[in-house]
């Protein structure tokens, strides 16, 4: 581990919020764009993927899961990307992205919920299996059922996108931020797909953002 690394997981007074994640990981793509929608000053560190680093044992004491992303700020650690982004929304926006109503805000923790348990079982095989496995090694039948497993869920969020402006309601908020890196995915992945008026509205608004634009559209796929 390099010096600046091992001193930035031994350096407690140093209170810069720290993200430990690469920044083509759709996990930590949730953290970034939200640490931008919010303004927050932060240092990315590059974890994961082809820069290793989750098995030793200092990374494993933040997160013992060996996964990015983890955040630390002022000795407070984090993991999850899903908590990460209520944690950083609920602390620096609340009553802005993080929704003050209580109803509302329950709706966007839903629909997170939902796409880390329901949508994230079709959206990774996916990802895997067209953008990380060679050619000559895919599982067609896998990715296929994935594919047909995505149009089912993206029908139903194109649906409930009929009524609602934004994943909770009228206003940007958390609940758009997990579900718009999977449709990002989902759009770029899939040519082949029914047409989702609604999904593809909601979209078209998401890319307008800056946040989203730097830390999500102009990340190459890896
Ligand atoms: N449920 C976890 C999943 C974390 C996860 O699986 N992260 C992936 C990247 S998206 C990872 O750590 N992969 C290993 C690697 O990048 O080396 C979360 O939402 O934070």
């Amino acid at each position: 581990m390099s010096y600046k690394l091992f001193f930035n997981f031994v350096n407690m007074e140093d209170n810069m919020l720290k993200v430990y994640g690469r920044k083509d990981s759709s996990n930590v793509q949730k953290v970034l764009w939200t640490l931008n929608e919010i303004g927050v000053e932060y240092e990315q560190l590059d974890f994961g993927g082809k820069y290793g680093n989750l098995n030793t044992l200092d990374y494993l004491t933040l997160n013992p899961n060996a996964r990015i992303p983890t955040i630390e700020e002022d000795g407070f650690i984090l993991w999850e990307s899903n908590s990460i982004v209520r944690y950083l929304a609920s602390k620096y926006d609340s009553g802005g992205i993080y929704p003050s109503d209580p109803q509302i805000c329950a709706n966007a923790n839903q629909w997170m919920d939902w796409q880390q348990t329901t949508v994230g079982q079709y959206i990774v095989p996916l990802f895997l299996g067209l953008v990380r496995t060679p050619y000559e090694d895919r599982n067609i039948g896998v990715i296929e059922a994935s594919r047909q497993g995505m149009i089912k869920v993206m029908q139903i969020l194109d649906d409930h996108l009929q009524r609602n402006i934004y994943v909770s309601g009228n206003e940007f908020s958390i609940g758009d931020i997990p579900l718009g890196i999977v449709v990002y995915r989902w759009l770029k992945l899939i040519q082949d797909r029914p047409k989702m008026t609604n999904l593809e509205t909601w979209y078209k608004l998401l890319v307008k953002r800056p946040a989203f634009k730097c830390n999500v559209l102009d990340i190459p796929f890896k």
